[in-house]
């Protein structure tokens, strides 16, 4: 990404907080164990507002006097030689900010600011019972609520100028897709041929290192009754002859991610398994030629619903369509999320589809019973009257 598209998301974003202050952070590095590094994953948000994909730095917008500040992280002589680091000049061609000051000027640049200011903006840290995030938001709100009278979240305004996808944002969630349509298709190409799940891992994995490009998640490559834990990512168990193996995959490709599924069978399959793959298929196709700019999301989730049933009445899964506890034991999951820097990126809670966002379009039918599990997923952009599936061009074929 240019400059010039941080610096128009920082302007946007300044304009819609009214000549306050804002403050972000970076990630922290995350340690795995004591002597190895996780893979470091920026800050969604900070990377879209300055472009830099290192730790420890932090963000001031100053919007009463229009300025961007960056602020270095302290970093020890022996961290540069170990981790290199960026410096101040590289920092601000990528972000286009106006200047870096130092970690230990940063308190007291807040203290002086916070004489004109009683109220600074920031990302809130949304950890919950079921996960952590990164500890670097929750230090920067001790910080700020330290200096300033009030700390106010804009997590919400930013995922809705984040939900729309500028020209640059589109151009690069299709290459992360054109990466791993390639991918897919390596993989089609010698699913017969394909004993074990990691195999099919392995494939993606060098096909995207090839161009430069890496796993957006964990890869799940399911074979059988595994495609029906869905978060399933072991991807260590035997392909057997004619069972169905469920692929959701993406590429990230300049920061953004692709997310696609698609369920192939090896070998002649049964008639039951492609019974409900060609179900699948039918529903998919119709719910993204439901998607258009100006649909009511309430709406667009009431007819799904209505469609998912009919397949699962289809394959016999489910008599009464008012069974609402059947429809979801087979079809436990969200039909839809935005897609962007992070593989579920906030659509900001729209009530309705606007023009250029990205979502993905994902039913499925899971039968453990059976050892079925069936997902096809692609990546739609909507357009100004209607949408383009981005990923479209692999085939929803098994
Ligand atoms: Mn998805």
């Amino acid at each position: 990404m240019e400059a010039e598209f941080h610096k128009g998301n920082r302007q946007r974003l300044a304009l819609s907080l009214d000549g306050s202050i804002f403050v972000a952070t970076a990630y922290y590095k995350l340690q795995s164990s004591n002597d190895a590094a996780h893979d470091f994953i920026q800050e969604a948000n900070f990377l879209w507002l300055t472009g830099i994909e290192e730790s420890g730095w932090r963000l001031v917008i100053d919007g009463a006097r229009g300025k961007s500040i960056l602020v270095s992280p302290e970093m020890s002589e022996m961290a540069r030689i170990f981790d290199g680091g960026l410096t101040d000049e590289s920092a601000l061609r990528l972000s286009g900010a106006d200047e870096v000051i130092t970690s230990d000027q940063f308190e007291s640049y807040l203290r002086n600011v916070a004489r004109k200011h009683t109220v600074v903006y920031t990302i809130k840290d949304v950890s919950n019972h079921d996960f952590v995030l990164n500890p670097a938001l929750e230090d920067l709100h001790s910080v700020l609520s330290r200096i300033f009278t009030s700390v106010l979240p804009c997590n919400d305004v930013l995922a809705r100028f984040r939900a729309i996808k500028q020209p640059a944002e589109i151009a690069a969630i299709k290459k992360a897709i054109v990466t791993t349509i390639h991918g897919f298709e390596k993989v089609k190409q010698s699913i017969n041929d394909i004993s074990f799940e990691y195999e099919v891992e392995a494939i993606l994995g060098y096909e995207f290192r090839k161009k430069n490009a890496k796993h957006a998640y964990a890869p799940i490559v399911a074979a059988g009754r595994n495609a029906c834990t869905l978060h399933y990512a072991k991807n260590e168990s035997r392909i057997r002859a004619n069972e169905l193996v469920l692929i959701d995959v993406g590429a990230r490709v300049n920061g953004y991610a692709a997310d696609v599924t698609r369920t192939y069978l090896k070998g002649t399959g049964s008639r039951r398994r492609r019974e409900v793959h060609q179900a699948v298929e039918a529903a998919h196709h119709d719910i993204v030629a439901m998607i258009k700019p100006g649909l009511a999301v309430k709406d667009y989730l009431s007819a799904v619903d209505i469609r998912m049933k009919q397949a699962l009445r289809e394959v016999g899964l489910i008599q009464d369509i008012h069974d609402d506890k059947a429809y979801r034991r087979y079809f436990p999951h969200a039909i839809s999320h935005g897609l962007g820097i992070d593989v579920h990126d906030s659509l900001g809670k729209p009530e309705v589809f606007q023009e250029n966002m990205v979502l993905t379009v994902e039913p499925g039918i899971y039968v453990p019973d059976e050892g079925i599990g069936v997902r096809i997923e692609d990546d739609i952009l909507i357009t100004s009257n209607g949408s383009k599936n981005l990923s479209g061009a692999l085939s929803t074929g098994m």
